[in-house]
């Protein structure tokens, strides 16, 4: 076992901590990640040959490895996420909450142990360049090597980290168990989870996070969505910089010129493939670059502009419906070294899901391992099957992605999956204006599983499971940020959804994106035209670039049209959400509605 003494750092609270989490937790051994190629290369060696990851084809598939979890531990899980500030009120009404003590009362009694018979793993990491005065430094303690491998490419790990932190620098601890010790033979299974007791806790006053139970994605990979958006967020909140639910992505003009935009979309709006977008031909010299493709971290910068990085190292995206067509550049990114769960396995060895390709395989062996032919009433990948892959392979990966000072932030880009009343584009009148649009941010229900098909579900900027405090703090915190600005950066809402009466999408979507991309960014240097409509300005049919594309001026017209009576119907919905919010709801909230139902 290595104990304290073979510790590679003299940290004294990092030491203490680790000493504690043994004495808790009781594993058999502990290990420090240094985060090299052949610590990777062990640990998934040992993994594959206990028969938990499978080594896929080397020709097709380099370096790459595929997971099976447990049927009952496949994705987040927020009805056990809580946010355990003092207060109720601190961690606000859009939150789960326990009292601090209480919770750590029961987890203690949880992680008592629960490491029994397995190695204890301690991954310092870095959530954005290593030494980045914008990047932040965590330490994960986890009983699982899926998670080391995992975290080895969503973040930066092992030594460099800990020579950033020295003796005495600021990490957050983040402790995850899988919450099964292996007591017997028969406990050693393939994914080991406890689904009754998973919990994802994230005290904001300690800046400490706790996990306990699933080994999948955010429940498991701390510096996610738990440091990266909620613990970042309440830190974000007290320094003054924002932790937030958004791509990152560059725009490259044809003379060069680079302007950088962030974008924040609800789930299943094609976040990824919008961040990894290719532009159509006939737009010539027109480019789209890559810096990030979930988490933004943006802090003022002492000319008064925004900054912001990438805290993620890799992609942990949806795999069904990833193609060379929708999205070519993730498929590039994961062509090699990358981790898979819960795709389903080809004949010779290499990763399928639904949509990866037209021809189905006549044969698979699903996410559960079983035989899978197209005649199988289930899918063959479950619908939040993953892939972890390297940022650093995208084809589009910027240059600057790993840029310490990070990438001046010009335009936010809010989105909606809107069927049926918002328009494909329109841009806040000023910052407050914009705040008020990522307020009111929704996305339609599509399935009737979900709840009612056409319902709006209000997702506040994208962030409404991911805010460390209370959502009325939150729209204070941004409306503040503006006012110290010298140059706030422009506010955009987008609806790429919106239906006709026949049900027909009326817009294309995916690569023709960059025609209302190129305008943002025109209009962001003052250089594309506008008219004022009552949602905000508005571009005019001949303000866009239509090379290569046959929409007449009538779709146009149909794609932006506002109509009156179904506008003042949805800012009902907004008082729905500001209701729930109403004692730390910033006044600046009910003005921009009361304005808004003026212009109808
Ligand atoms: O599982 S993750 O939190 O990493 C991805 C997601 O659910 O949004
Ligand atoms: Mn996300």
């Amino acid at each position: 076992m290595i104990m304290k003494m073979d510790a590679p750092t003299a940290h004294k609270r990092l030491l203490k901590w680790v000493e504690e989490t043994v004495e808790l937790c009781k594993p058999d051994s502990v290990y420090w990640a240094d985060g090299s190629e052949e610590e990777y290369d062990t640990l998934m060696g040992q993994m594959v040959d206990a028969g938990v990851g499978i080594k896929l084809n080397e020709e097709l598939r380099p370096n790459s490895y595929l997971f099976q979890s447990d049927p009952k531990d496949v994705a987040r899980l927020e009805s056990r996420t809580f946010i355990c500030s003092p207060t109720p009120e601190e961690a606000g009404p859009t939150n789960n909450w326990e009292d601090p003590a209480v919770m750590k009362k029961k987890m203690l009694n949880l992680y008592e142990g629960c490491m029994r018979g397995r190695t204890m793993y301690v991954i310092p990491f870095s959530m954005g360049p290593i030494g980045s005065s914008i990047s932040q430094i965590g330490v994960e303690i986890s009983d699982s090597a899926y998670v080391v491998c995992n975290m080895r490419i969503m973040t930066r790990i092992g030594s460099a980290v800990l020579d950033v932190l020295g003796d005495d620098g600021f990490f957050v601890p983040c402790l995850h168990s899988v919450g099964t010790p292996i007591l017997k033979p028969e406990d050693d299974v393939k994914w080991p989870c406890d689904p009754v007791n998973t919990y994802i806790v994230h005290f904001p006053e300690d800046r400490m996070i706790w996990s306990y139970g699933s080994g999948y994605g955010g429940n498991a990979l701390l510096g996610k969505k738990c440091f990266a958006l909620r613990i970042a967020s309440a830190m974000a909140r007290d320094e003054g910089w924002l932790a937030e639910h958004m791509l990152i992505l560059g725009v490259e003009d044809p003379s060069g010129n680079k302007t950088y935009v962030a974008a924040a979309f609800p789930s299943a709006c094609g976040k990824t493939n919008f961040a990894m977008l290719n532009p159509p031909a006939e737009m010539e010299g027109w480019k789209v670059t890559t810096i990030g493709d979930d988490i933004a971290w943006i802090k003022p910068g002492e000319d008064g502009h925004l900054y912001a990085i990438n805290p993620e190292a890799g992609f942990f995206g949806v795999a069904p419906g990833t193609s060379d067509l929708t999205n070519g550049n993730a498929m590039g990114s994961l062509s090699r070294d990358a981790i898979f769960t819960n795709c389903a396995l080809t004949d010779d060895g290499d990763v399928w899901w639904e949509g990866m390709t037209e021809e189905v395989p006549d044969h698979l062996i699903d996410w559960k391992g079983n035989d899978w032919t197209p005649d199988s009433p289930t899918p063959s990948s479950h619908p939040n099957a993953r892939f972890t892959a390297q940022a650093r392979l995208c084809p589009t990966i910027d240059p600057a992605w790993e840029d310490p000072k990070g990438v001046k932030i010009s335009a936010f880009i809010f989105g909606g999956r809107r069927m049926n009343d918002i328009p494909l584009v329109f841009q806040a009148f000023n910052w407050s204006h914009g705040v008020y649009l990522g307020a009111t941010m929704g996305s339609e229900l599509t399935a009737a599983a979900e709840g009612t098909v056409g319902k709006l579900r209000q997702d506040p900027m994208a962030m409404l499971p991911f805010i460390g405090y209370h959502m009325g703090d939150y729209f204070q915190h941004w409306l503040n940020m503006g006012k110290n600005l010298k140059d706030p950066p422009r506010i955009f809402h987008v609806n790429w959804f919106r239906k006709g009466p026949n049900g027909e999408w009326l817009w294309p979507g995916f690569g023709e994106n960059m025609r209302v991309l190129r305008w943002i960014v025109q209009r962001t240097a003052g250089a594309a035209g506008a008219f004022e409509g009552p949602l905000g300005w508005m571009p005019g049919y001949e303000d866009l670039d239509w090379r290569g594309l046959d929409f007449s001026e009538s779709e146009w017209e149909e794609l932006m049209a506002i109509d009156r009576e179904k506008m003042k119907a949805q800012s009902l919905s907004h008082e729905e959400l500001f209701l729930k919010l109403f004692d730390r709801l910033p006044k600046e909230m009910s003005l921009m509605r009361e304005l808004l139902i003026s212009r109808y």
